[in-house]
């Protein structure tokens, strides 16, 4: 399996994350695409890409213009009017107030495109962005001109962010932008399967009125775990998307057992809704020594999971989400890709 990535990812280098009430270095941090990198070499997957830049059109298929004309300025702009630290907003446009200004400042920018607080803006971040978005482009691309396999080292990861906002350490949605691409290829629709922790709140929002993307997420109950105000098990889509969103919103502690029986009723939806592609949102912070997270899977268990995942038998794209423990960070992804690679070798 071929892996696609860019350098310029590593500029992402924030040195601020608001957690539990200090500011903290961010649990998503440049090592843990290094040591995803490592345990690729190591494994002998497959040759490892530098993808192309494709620009800014894909992202504008998927993300508001003026959202992301904001990330391309933020830090500059955030510098030249006398800020010390990194842009971390601090107000926002809540229920009680109006929605429909977008301040001149940039604070009230900030809290305007922002959903959470602990993901600061710093200098690289838009590069890193775009590049993480090229790996996913990257990916799919090689996916769908040869039905095989891909993997797509994205960092930052995309799933939290929205048609309009950042955060939850995403900036750019790169499944979204991904989904889109295949679409635009001709694929006539795309199943996105979120494995990550914590819920895709943005690949929900950006397809949640649409019926060619099948969104299904298994995820931490948001009753107790961020994002907290999406990932309900009654959000089904609407109009046209009406049952073509799907969550599985589990508890704490969820043992394998019931992720993986969970998993099966996720990919009998896929099965049903004739999806012509997948496009797996892998974030391996499910692991039980994930720093932020309250799943159970073992480094094994990943092995299982992209076993499982292969005999879906579509034309498949993983793109990395989350994953906090960097010490296991590579062998759990490396995990997933040669399992469903083994088994893909198998089913010949
Ligand atoms: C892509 C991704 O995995 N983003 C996750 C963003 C999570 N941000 C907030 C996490 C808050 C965690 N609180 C856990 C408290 C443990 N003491
Ligand atoms: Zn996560």
């Amino acid at each position: 399996m071929l892996t696609f990535f860019s350098e310029d990812s590593h500029l992402r280098q924030a040195r601020t994350e608001l957690h539990d009430g200090t500011l903290v270095t961010p649990f998503e941090c440049p090592e843990r695409l290094d040591l995803v990198l490592k345990q690729l070499r190591k494994s002998g997957l497959g040759d490892i890409r530098a993808s192309d830049a494709y620009g800014l059109a894909p992202v504008l298929a998927v993300h508001d213009k003026a959202y992301v004309t904001f990330l391309a300025n933020c830090w500059k702009e955030w510098r030249v009017t006398g800020h010390e630290g990194e842009a971390i907003p601090n107000i926002w446009p809540a229920r009680t107030m109006r929605g429909d200004r977008i301040p001149r400042s940039i604070s009230g920018q900030l809290g305007y495109y922002a959903l959470a607080a602990e993901t600061s803006i710093s200098e690289g971040t838009f590069e890193a962005a775009m590049a993480s978005k090229d790996a996913a482009l990257g990916a799919v691309d090689h996916t769908l001109l040869t039905s095989e396999p891909s993997f797509g080292l994205c960092r930052p990861p995309g799933h939290h962010a929205a048609y309009d906002q950042f955060g939850g350490y995403c900036f750019f949605n790169n499944a979204a932008i991904a989904a889109q691409r295949a679409l635009d290829a001709g694929k006539r629709r795309v199943a996105i399967l979120d494995v990550d922790f914590h819920h895709g709140n943005g690949t929900q929002q950006i397809f949640y009125g649409r019926d060619d993307v099948l969104f299904i997420s298994l995820h931490g109950d948001p009753d107790v775990t961020f994002p907290y105000y999406l990932g309900y098990a009654d959000e089904k889509g609407e109009g046209k998307g009406e049952g073509f969103n799907v969550n599985y919103p589990l508890p704490p502690g969820t043992s394998v057992a019931t992720w993986m029986t969970t998993l099966e009723h996720a990919l009998a939806q896929i099965k049903a809704a004739e999806c012509e592609c997948l496009i797996v949102s892998l974030g391996v912070d499910i692991f039980e020594g994930d720093p932020i997270s309250t799943f159970t899977f073992t480094s094994a268990d990943f092995t299982l999971l992209g076993e499982r995942l292969a005999q879906v038998g579509l034309p498949s794209v993983f793109l990395m989400e989350g994953g906090y423990a960097v010490d296991a960070i590579g062998v759990n992804v490396v995990n997933v890709l040669q399992g469903f690679e083994q088994a893909l070798d198998k089913s010949l």
